[in-house]
């Protein structure tokens, strides 16, 4: 069938509708077009890493169980898995990347448009990787910390990660020592994959897994650069109140969508058009309107309480709503179609980033030196193309949910501090020990059309509430669950078990300063924040005595779909977690490379996947794995 029911997020639903009236192609019937997908490729056993490929693991045995230079099985899945790794790396990097020349370009002068939002956090940084902050202007101190940053991606010395080595707690510092997985350098480690699964390199499984996990932790190092820099030069997330789904689109104003992962651009985006209305009204509207969508949409409505839109899977219904004039667009889980839906409607496509760009599409390079202008140039495209909107075509749907947003592991430590101002993780940890909570998990990961958009996140979400698991939420999980309605405080009498309930309602009252009730799910950011979640477990480890993985915090993928996910999966498992992940990674072609990922990762640093694609199945799983740990933590 055409569009089968291949999402449960109402406002996608109705926009469907729209897209199957007017016969326009979105990624629901693409998915459908895909089926059957190729099983080797499913498997992990194609491999095309040299010109005699591509060659394929036929056969149990003989000639045919291997590839032409002999690459078993074994070899040629764990280098396939490697090398998503290297590319999930790579990608949360050079966005962190990205925030770093902009931060040096500030403290060089040459960025006048930005600022330190943040001399807190960049104090407490700044000690965390021995900068002096003693009798020191901020830029000073802000430029010692950009040479750090910018040493972590191409160190050559034999020394680890700075800014990764600050975030962890000894144990794990030790452990990555000692089993040589402690990357020196991003960019280094990065190359170095590539290097070691080329040809005729590496094909000891356990060795390649092992460099897999080095090029995880690389991403870590890179996620926390984005994270903290983000935070220094744009604020820390503070709880917000907002809201979400495409009923966000206002057919009064002027819509932007800002849309990827990057805030740097979308940031003076957001102040640009806070100063450009009555440009909007010059053209008959009655301002402009900036939405979110995917990771951008997230750090926008972390910081500034912009609107979230939709996440990853429905993008493409953001322009069917005929009331989207622009979308703006930087880097990453940008599907290449928007462009061409884009076409049947007014909207204008921009693309910013020098590695970004779509054929047919506007591009606009951004650049740290007149980032106001470029962004004010962006608002001006939106307001240009709102007199080109056609009436005919408007729908929007209804669908919008109230929201609150913004907890960095600053703010929840805030909060708790209000009840325990010496030991405020202690009102956590607390909480696990004498049973109110069972645990923490922290819900991350994407879509993913292998089941029905958001159904997994939605259904697992559910099922940890109601056995009162405090959930914290990033990237295109906190989506659906802000989409749906379930980023509210109204959620928590609706779905939260007693003791969730109880131990929010506790917080809540020793928190009168807070405008708005808590909410059922804690957004904690975007991919690059799930550093964040990392450094809550480093705090609840130190606050427990503990190493990680006594530590009753597991993590969820349900519909992991880009590289990013399987680098952080990875990063999740050697930080010593269990990873449940939703839509199975290719690697079912060898059960050596199944069980490194599942057994000998668990022996080694504590961590393990959970391969579980049954929602209601995997929700056990994981509340198993939680139920372990607190166990073994009370006796
Ligand atoms: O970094 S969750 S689909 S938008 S990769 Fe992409 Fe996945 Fe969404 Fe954000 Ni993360
Ligand atoms: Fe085939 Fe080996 Fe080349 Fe891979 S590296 S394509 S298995 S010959």
């Amino acid at each position: 069938p055409k569009n089968p029911l291949r999402t449960i997020d109402q406002g996608a639903l109705e926009m469907l509708k729209v897209a199957q009236e007017q016969h326009i192609e979105t990624v629901f019937d693409r998915f459908v077009a895909q089926q059957p997908q190729c099983g080797f490729g499913y498997k992990g056993v194609c491999c095309r890493i040299c010109l005699a490929g591509p060659c394929r693991v036929k056969t149990e045995e003989g000639p045919g169980s291997k590839g032409i230079c002999g690459a078993t099985a074994y070899t040629i899945v764990s280098r396939n898995l490697v090398r998503m790794i290297a590319g999930g790396a790579a990608s949360h990097s050079e966005h962190a990347r990205h925030v770093l020349h902009t931060a040096h370009a500030m403290v060089e002068g040459n960025a006048p448009d930005y600022e330190i939002k943040s001399p807190e956090k960049l104090h407490k940084l700044a000690s965390k990787l021995g900068v002096s902050i003693l009798n020191r202007e901020d830029q000073e101190i802000f430029k010692d910390v950009t040479e750090i940053a910018y040493e972590d991606f191409g160190r050559y010395q034999d020394r680890p990660l700075a800014f990764l080595e600050s975030l962890l707690i000894e144990q794990r510092r030790n452990k990555f020592k000692h089993t040589n997985v402690m990357p020196r350098s991003i960019d280094g480690t990065v190359t170095e994959l590539m290097a070691q699964t080329a040809m005729g390199v590496d094909n000891d499984p356990v060795n390649l897994i092992f460099g897999g996990i080095k090029g995880a932790l690389s991403d870590l190092g890179g996620e926390y650069i984005g994270t903290t820099l983000s935070d220094i030069l744009f604020g820390v997330p503070e709880p917000i109140v907002s809201e979400s789904n495409l009923g966000v689109i206002d057919p009064k104003m002027v819509n932007i969508a800002v849309h990827g992962h990057n805030p740097v651009l979308s940031e003076m985006v957001v102040t640009a058009a806070r100063k450009m209305i009555d440009e909007a009204k010059k053209v008959g509207a009655e301002g402009v309107n900036i939405v979110g969508i995917c990771c951008t949409g997230n750090e926008l409505l972390m910081r500034e309480g912009v609107y979230l839109a939709t996440s990853s899977a429905s993008q493409e219904m953001a322009i069917l709503t005929g009331a989207l004039d622009a979308m703006v667009v930087d880097i990453q889980c940008i599907y290449p179609s928007v462009q061409q839906v884009a076409e049947c409607f007014h909207t204008k496509i921009v693309t910013t980033e020098a590695i970004m760009k779509t054929p047919g599409a506007q591009h606009i390079a951004f650049n740290a030196e007149t980032a106001m202008e470029d962004a004010q140039k962006l608002v001006r495209i939106a307001i240009e193309a709102y007199k080109n909107r056609d009436p005919q075509k408007i729908s929007i749907p209804n669908e919008r949910h109230k929201l609150v947003a913004g907890f960095s592991l600053e703010a929840l430590t805030n909060i708790f501090s209000k009840i325990n101002p010496n030991r405020p993780i202690s009102v956590l940890t607390d909480a696990i020990l004498n049973g109110q909570l069972k645990g923490v998990v922290q819900m991350a990961g994407c879509n993913n059309l292998r089941r029905p958009q958001d159904e997994s996140h939605i259904a697992i979400l559910k099922e940890l509430v109601k056995n009162d698991v405090l959930v914290v939420a990033t990237g295109c999980s906190a989506g659906a669950i802000a989409k749906a309605g379930l980023m509210s405080p109204a959620a928590v009498d609706a779905y939260a078990g007693e003791g969730l309930k109880s131990f929010l309602k506790t917080l809540e009252n020793a928190n009168p300063q807070l405008s708005t009730g808590l909410p059922l799910v804690f957004h904690i950011g975007s991919c690059v924040d799930n550093s964040r979640g990392i450094d809550l477990v480093m705090a609840m480890a130190n606050e427990l005595g503990v190493d990680v993985p006594k530590v009753p915090y597991a993590a969820s993928a349900p519909e992991a779909m880009h590289e990013k996910a399987v680098a952080i999966g990875t990063f999740g498992v050697a930080m010593g977690l269990p990873v449940h992940v939703g839509a199975m990674p290719f690697i079912e072609g060898s059960d050596i490379v199944y069980g490194i990922t599942t057994q000998i990762a668990h022996d080694v640093f504590g961590g393990n996947f959970i391969f579980e694609m049954e929602p209601q199945e995997a929700a056990k799983k994981i509340l198993d794995a939680l139920e372990y740990r607190t166990w073994k933590l009370r006796v």
